[in-house]
């Protein structure tokens, strides 16, 4: 049954509307809104948008449709909307010093299959991070589309040192002679070398296509190199660091740029999502600021911090430890799995997920790590000395993982610290806070 609305629901005529609407669905919206609030979010994909965000996100420019490009559309009406793409394109390029961006991908996967389908043919040879070692489904893995419509070729990570040996991934190169090879990844907690990979790509004759979903806001607040002056395209969400709206962008030299506009419209999609377009472009003047440039250190400074408190209390870790936002627990060595490890934490108010971690012996609905990430705990203003607090909980929690008791306990150890943070974009819980 939904509870009385809350106040600040009331208050704001939209949510007021919703709640007389369909006070079902308002409801979960006001308990997801205390769950975000109560919980420390881990998942190192997953961040708080601003207020401003969420509030284009849900503005009328849902309501129009727009097929085409600025000033090429097939609908009339467009005045508005153009102007919004046309500012979005501009504070993408202008921030990742891109000759050209579309910011129409509905998401991640979308754009990288607009990525292939501008430099690919059916059955040309992609190269990628396969997934179980960090990468994506859509670089190469067999059941998904990248793995099904090219001939797809994965590089692995170094068994010692769990880092891409880059003498391996030339030596591949050579051997297949790809058309396209992607780097970045969804749980590689070290640094890309990008020139390396474009002059890897160059002796090949392919083009680099960097994924930089995960690592866009770091890229952006100078915390991570930049791929733009090596790779001839750029791929990224704008939800995870660059906490945008839920899409996505795709930015590429000038000789790209209509291969790549084509694939997306009118080859792979239809109307463009504007409202998410706005929000993408409220969180690129977010990220040109200098708070979003110490942001992106800071999130970088909290999982190096999280990663030695982890590793102080005997957590073996992938690689060792982290160069950027995220880091694996590697659990093969325990009595409990990833999946075990995991569910117990988020019982905890400790939300992370299990992964695969590299050659990992088990199976991957129920493998050997655990990844976190930083960028949400950040986001709430969380610091160094905080995370030393996190550890000791997630140490607690593995330590007694049956001990429902001392979990229930930690949970409300949890939810009291999360109450000294204020987060950002919620309605309830606490107030109209700015980012910090
Ligand atoms: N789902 C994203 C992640 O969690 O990394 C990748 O697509």
């Amino acid at each position: 049954m939904a509870e009385p609305p809350p106040d600040a629901f009331i208050a704001c005529p939209r949510t007021r509307a919703l709640w007389d609407a369909d006070p079902e669905i308002a409801d979960l919206i006001a308990k997801e809104e205390r769950y975000e609030c109560d919980t420390i979010r881990l998942i190192p994909s997953e961040n708080y948008a601003s207020m401003a965000v969420l509030a284009a996100t849900g503005s009328i420019f849902a309501n129009k449709y727009s097929e085409g490009y600025a000033s090429k559309r097939y609908y009339e009406g467009q005045i508005y909307v153009d102007q919004v793409e046309k500012l979005a394109i501009a504070r993408a390029c202008a921030l990742f010093g891109a000759a050209h961006a579309n910011v129409q991908p509905y998401s991640g996967s979308p754009a990288n299959m607009a990525a292939c389908f501008a430099v690919l043919k059916p059955n040309d040879t992609v190269m990628g991070l396969a997934l179980p070692f960090g990468g994506h489904l859509t670089h190469g893995w067999n059941v998904n589309f990248s793995g099904i419509l090219y001939r797809a070729v994965q590089y692995e990570l170094d068994p010692q040192t769990h880092r891409i040996d880059m003498d391996k991934v030339r030596d591949a190169a050579r051997r297949e002679r790809p058309k396209a090879i992607f780097c970045g990844g969804t749980a590689y907690p070290r640094l890309w070398d990008f020139a390396a990979f474009r002059s890897i790509a160059d002796e090949v004759g392919a083009v680099l296509i960097a994924d930089i979903a995960h690592i866009a806001g770091l890229v952006a607040a100078g915390a991570h190199p930049s791929p733009v002056p090596h790779a001839q395209i750029v791929t990224t969400t704008t939800h995870k660091t660059l906490r945008g709206p839920r899409g996505a962008m795709i930015l590429c030299t000038e000789e790209l740029a209509k291969a790549v506009d084509r694939a997306v419209f009118p080859t792979l999609q239809g109307g463009p999502h504007n409202h998410t377009t706005a929000a993408i472009a409220v969180a690129l003047k977010e990220a040109a600021t200098p708070e979003f440039r110490a942001y992106g250190h800071h999130v970088v400074a909290n999982a190096k911090a999280l990663a030695a408190a982890l590793a102080a209390r005997g957590y073996r870790l992938v690689s060792g430890g982290t160069d950027n936002h995220l880091l694996l627990i590697d659990l093969s060595d325990r009595p409990y799995t990833g999946k075990d490890g995991a569910q117990a934490l988020s019982r905890a108010g400790l939300v992370g997920n299990y992964n695969t971690v590299p050659f990992d012996t088990r199976k991957p609905f129920n493998p050997s790590g655990i990844r976190l990430g930083t960028p949400a705990v950040t986001s709430r203003g969380m610091k160094e000395e905080h995370m030393e607090a996190i550890a000791a909980w997630i140490d607690a929690v593995l330590s007694n993982i049956g001990d429902a008791e001392r979990i229930a306990a930690i949970k409300e150890e949890v939810r009291e610290f999360c109450g000294g943070f204020p987060t950002p974009g919620v309605l309830i819980g606490n107030d109209w806070s700015p980012l910090p």
